[in-house]
C-alpha cells in the first residue's frame, strides 16, 4: 500500500490569522478582531470595545488580502495540490444578521478560488474558523443562542451556491471540540458577551458552553444535510483538535483517567458528527456536570441525517493523564502531564510523531471513513542566519518524522488517508497567543510581534524540502 496517487498535499491557514484587512470592503468585526496579542506567558485579551493604541493582530495579520496572488503562486511553486483556508463570515455577512450578503466579500473569495484554480490547487474551505461575527456575541452570546443556527445556515447557503463550481471540500467548524474546554469560550463557542479580560479567565458556564456546542452540532448537521441534497458533488468534513491522551502509568486509575479524557475531549464531538448521535456516556456526563441541554424536536433526527463524509483533525502533540501526578505541560487547547520520553517545543507542546500513527489508527478503527490531517507542525522562533537565509532544519525534522509515521499508518496499517495540510504553511498569527514569533511556515513573513515589518515573503529551507516531498508523493523525505 502507498499513499493515494491523488494525495492532497498542501498547507493550512485561517482567515482571521492571515487575511488582515479587518475593516475593508464592508467586512464586519469578528470575535478574533476583538482579541489582543499575548505571549506564552501573558495571555491575550478579548475586549468588548476595540481599544485605541492596542495591538489586535488580526487587523493586519500578514495581509493575505492584498498578497493572495503572490502567496498562492508560492504554494504552487511548492507543488501544493490543496490549500486549506477559511472564509471570514464577517466578509460575507458583516454582523451575521443581514438579509443580503456583502458582494465585495464574496468577490474576494472568487478571486482567491480562481487563483487557486489557475495553479491547479484544490481549495479545502473551513466555513467557521474562530471567526464568529462579534455582533452575534452581543446579540445571543455567540453560539449559546439558538438563533445562531439560522444565521449560520443562511451564510452557508450563500457560499455554497456562490462557490459551487469552485469548491468541493468543506469543513463546517474548526476544532469543534474546543467547546468542551473553558478556553473554547472565546474563539469557538464565542460565549463571551460583555466580557473584557484575559482569554484564560472568562467566567465559565459549562451549561452555556455545552448548549452552544449542541447548537453547533445541529448547525453543522443541517448544512451537511442541505449540501448533500443540493450539491451532491460536495464532500463535507468535521474538524477536531485531536487531543491524544496516554495513561501516565499502567495503574488502572491512570488508564481510566486517560480513557475519560479521550471521551470528553475527542469522541464526544466526533461521535455526534460521524455517527450522528451523542455517545452513551453523554447523559452521565451531563448529569455529573449539572448540564441540562435544551433540545428541540427534530434535533436528534437532524444529527443522524447530517453526518460527515470524512474526518479531519489537527495533530500537534500528545499528553499524559493520570491521578496524583504532578508535572504539567501545555499543549494545543489542553495541557496534561509531562511525558518523560518526549521532548517539547519552546511553547511546551510535547513532540510525538508516533502518536500521530497511533491517533490515525484510533480514529480510523472507530469510524472507518476517510481521514485527513489538516493541521500539524512546529511553532518555532526563526532566526535569520549569517548568510541572510532561514535554515529551519528543526522544522524539517519535525515534519519528516510526522510524515514517516503518517506513511506507516497508511502503508503498514491500512488507514485510508486523503491528505496532509501542515498548519501555517506561511507564517501567520498564532491562535493561542496572538504572536508572530511562533512561526510554522515554509514561507517567512517579515512581520513582528510589535506590528512592524514590511510583510515581504521569503522561502525557508523547509520550502525546498517540502517541494521535494510533494514531488515524490512522500517517497523522498531526506
Ligand atoms: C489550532 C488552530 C489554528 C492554529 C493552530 C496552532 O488550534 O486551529 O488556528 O493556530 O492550532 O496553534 P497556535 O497558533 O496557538 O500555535
Amino acid at each position: 500500500m502507498k499513499l493515494r496517487k491523488d494525495f492532497l498535499w498542501g498547507g493550512a491557514t485561517a482567515a482571521n490569522q492571515f487575511e488582515g484587512a479587518w475593516n475593508v470592503d464592508g467586512k464586519g468585526e469578528s470575535v478574533s478582531d476583538h482579541c489582543t496579542n499575548g505571549s506564552h506567558t501573558v495571555p491575550k485579551r478579548v475586549t468588548v470595545n476595540i481599544e485605541p493604541d492596542t495591538l489586535y493582530p488580526s487587523h493586519e495579520a500578514i495581509d493575505f488580502y492584498c498578497h493572495y496572488e503572490e502567496d498562492i503562486a508560492l504554494f504552487a511553486e511548492m507543488g501544493f495540490k490543496c490549500f486549506r483556508m477559511s472564509i471570514n463570515w464577517t466578509r460575507i455577512f458583516p454582523t451575521g444578521m443581514e438579509s443580503e450578503p456583502n458582494e465585495a466579500g464574496l468577490a474576494f473569495y472568487d478571486r482567491v478560488f480562481d487563483c487557486c484554480k489557475k495553479h491547479g490547487i484544490e481549495p479545502l474551505v473551513t466555513i467557521s474558523h474562530y471567526e464568529m461575527p462579534y455582533a452575534l456575541v452581543e446579540k445571543c452570546n455567540g453560539w449559546e443562542g439558538r438563533e445562531a443556527i439560522g444565521y449560520f445556515e443562511t451564510y452557508c447557503r450563500v457560499i455554497f451556491e456562490r462557490y459551487k463550481d469552485k469548491v468541493k471540500y468543506w469543513l463546517t467548524f474548526n476544532e469543534i471540540n474546543a467547546g468542551t474546554m473553558p478556553l473554547g469560550n472565546v474563539l469557538s463557542t464565542s460565549t463571551v458577551k460583555g466580557y473584557s479580560g484575559p482569554i484564560t479567565q472568562v467566567p465559565d458556564s459549562p451549561q452555556a458552553r455545552y448548549q452552544a456546542l449542541h447548537h453547533q452540532f445541529v448547525a453543522s448537521a443541517r448544512v451537511v444535510k442541505y449540501a448533500h441534497e443540493h450539491y451532491p458533488q460536495f464532500l463535507l468534513g468535521n474538524m477536531i483538535a485531536f487531543c491524544a491522551v496516554y495513561p501516565f502509568t499502567c495503574h488502572p486509575d491512570d488508564v481510566l483517567e486517560a480513557q475519560r479524557q479521550m471521551r470528553d475531549t475527542n469522541w464526544y464531538c466526533s461521535d455526534v458528527q460521524v455517527k450522528g448521535e451523542y455517545p452513551y456516556y453523554a447523559k452521565a456526563f451531563w448529569e455529573k456536570n449539572g448540564i441540562e441541554l435544551k433540545m428541540e424536536p427534530g434535533d436528534l433526527e437532524v444529527l443522524k441525517e447530517g453526518t460527515v463524509d470524512f474526518y479531519t483533525f489537527s495533530y500537534y502533540m500528545t499528553n499524559c493523564a493520570g491521578v496524583g501526578h504532578e508535572e504539567a505541560v501545555s499543549g494545543n487547547l489542553t495541557g496534561g502531564l509531562k511525558n518523560p520520553y518526549l521532548e517539547a517545543s519552546a511553547w511546551g507542546w510535547q513532540i510525538d510523531p508516533q502518536g500521530l500513527r497511533w491517533s490515525l489508527n484510533e480514529i480510523y478503527e472507530r469510524y472507518h471513513i476517510p481521514l485527513m490531517i489538516v493541521e500539524n507542525g512546529l511553532g518555532a522562533r526563526d532566526e535569520r542566519s549569517e548568510d541572510g537565509k532561514f535554515h529551519d532544519s528543526y522544522r524539517i525534522d519535525y515534519l519528516r518524522r510526522h510524515i514517516q509515521q503518517m506513511k506507516l499508518a497508511v502503508e503498514e496499517d491500512g488507514v485510508d488517508l486523503m491528505g496532509y495540510t501542515p498548519w501555517g504553511c506561511i507564517d501567520l498569527v498564532s491562535a493561542s497567543t496572538g504572536e508572530m514569533a511562533k512561526r510554522y511556515g515554509f514561507i517567512y513573513v517579515n512581520k513582528f510581534d510589535d506590528g512592524t515589518g514590511d510583510l515581504s515573503r521569503e522561502r525557508k529551507d523547509s520550502f525546498y524540502w517540502y517541494k521535494k516531498v510533494i514531488a515524490t508523493n512522500g517517497e523522498d523525505l531526506d
